[in-house]
């Protein structure tokens, strides 16, 4: 069992410690029986179950929410964190919801909050946030997907790709030049549902650990103006500033992932005989295991730090945030690494947790911001 003396940190308050009991119980319970072989319809299923378990609430702004603190980002981050640890897919499930709806928590206005939220949250919709393109991933201002006025409409052409949920979305989250200034001062963001004619799925990747993921592209497809999100020309913004919220979460779920391998490490080098001993008992495996508890509990400080300073300190954590994720993605990799070593033949078995585990933990440190994107932004910011 993942050490759980975290909770008791004062980044959290008592109802935080309630959410991640009630939560461990209920991932014991719902998510044993996950099946990884159609991944639409798991992800599906997954979104359903959350919802029934109430866990969806909090990864939309609530009705009765804070103007300046829309989401419960610890809440976020210790669901995230709990998910993960127990299934890749369920926190994916999970994130997905939040980041592809959080733009409309953040920026939305009554109307467009009224019609997606209370969906996303009863997982009757299924979101989706569509920014990354063929030729512009880290370089946002770079972006060439064009949105031109026409009426009471935008009409929208362009790739998007690697787009998580793309082919099951019921609405994505689009970021596309409207051109009032060069570079990124001239992006918007509008909410397209995924039936909207001129939308299409031009291709489905497939990647190293399977969830759904789409190039999807845009011909002439018309989107009302009430969808836009922000002011126009305010997209970038709506971007970053939402990324800054999901981008500490991301740095949670890589905590949950590097959790669980030290759990699997701390039962295989207890059990496993070598020498006529526990593998734990080599003065070798106990610095491996003295590393990643070392690089867990550096992570969770780094994470539940920025969680904690965008729900109670600031408005804008973008530094804070960019450490967590670089920080936490960057040693899950190297605690995974380290199970899969001590696991030996084993760890490089399909079917093994730890085998999975070194998929699932590769491309946090590439999505929401590459780890050289965190280096650049943690630097800007701290050269000032
Ligand atoms: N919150 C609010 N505003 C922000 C912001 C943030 N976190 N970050 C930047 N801005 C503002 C800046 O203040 C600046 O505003 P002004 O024009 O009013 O001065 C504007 O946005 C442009 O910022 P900047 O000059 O820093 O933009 P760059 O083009 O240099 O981009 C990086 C910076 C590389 C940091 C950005 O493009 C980025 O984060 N890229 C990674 C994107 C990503 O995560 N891709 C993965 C896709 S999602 S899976």
């Amino acid at each position: 069992m993942a050490d759980r003396s975290f909770l008791d940190w004062p980044f959290l308050d008592d109802h935080h410690r309630r959410l991640a009991a009630e939560l461990e119980e209920w991932a014991a319970r719902e998510l044993h029986t996950i099946d990884h072989d159609d991944v639409d319809g798991t992800c599906r299923e997954l979104v359903r179950r959350l919802a029934t378990g109430g866990w969806l609430t909090h990864a939309t702004a609530r009705p009765d929410a804070d103007p300046a603190h829309p989401l419960d980002v610890r809440a976020l981050c210790l669901i995230r964190e709990t998910l993960a640890r127990h299934s890749g897919l369920a926190d994916f499930a999970f994130a997905m919801q939040g980041l592809g709806s959080g733009a409309i928590s953040l920026f939305g206005d009554a109307a467009l909050r009224e019609e997606y939220l209370p969906a996303v949250r009863a997982g009757r919709k299924i979101a989706a946030f569509a920014l990354s393109e063929p030729e512009a991933g880290s370089d946002v201002a770079a972006l060439a997907t064009s949105a031109v006025p026409d009426g009471d409409h935008y009409v929208l052409n362009g790739i998007k790709t690697w787009i998580s949920n793309g082919g099951i979305a019921d609405f994505y989250t689009v970021f596309a030049r409207t051109g009032e200034a060069p570079g990124a001062r001239g992006l918007s963001a509008f909410v397209v549902d995924a039936a909207t004619p001129g939308l299409a799925i031009s291709e489905r990747i497939r990647v190293i650990a399977p969830h759904p993921l789409a190039t999807i592209t845009f011909n002439n497809c018309r989107v009302p103006r009430s969808h836009m999100l922000g002011a126009s020309g305010a997209g970038f913004k709506v971007a970053m500033a939402t990324l800054d919220v999901f981008r500490a979460t991301v740095g949670a779920a890589a905590l949950g992932f590097a959790r669980r391998a030290l759990d699997e490490t701390l039962r295989h080098t207890m059990q496993r005989k070598l020498f006529g001993a526990p593998l734990a008992d080599l003065q070798m495996t106990q610095a491996k295991i003295a590393d990643m508890a070392l690089a867990i509990d550096a992570s969770a400080l780094l994470v539940y730090r920025a969680a904690w300073t965008r729900d109670c300190v600031a408005s804008r954590v973008t530094r804070e945030a960019a450490m967590a994720k670089l920080h936490a993605t960057e040693a899950a990799q190297q605690v995974i690494d380290q199970a899969v070593q001590l696991f030996g033949g084993r760890g490089v078995t399909h079917g093994e947790k730890v085998e999975e585990l070194y998929r699932e933990i590769r491309a946090l440190r590439i999505y929401e911001g590459a780890s050289e994107v965190q280096r650049l932004v943690i630097a800007r910011q701290t050269l000032g």
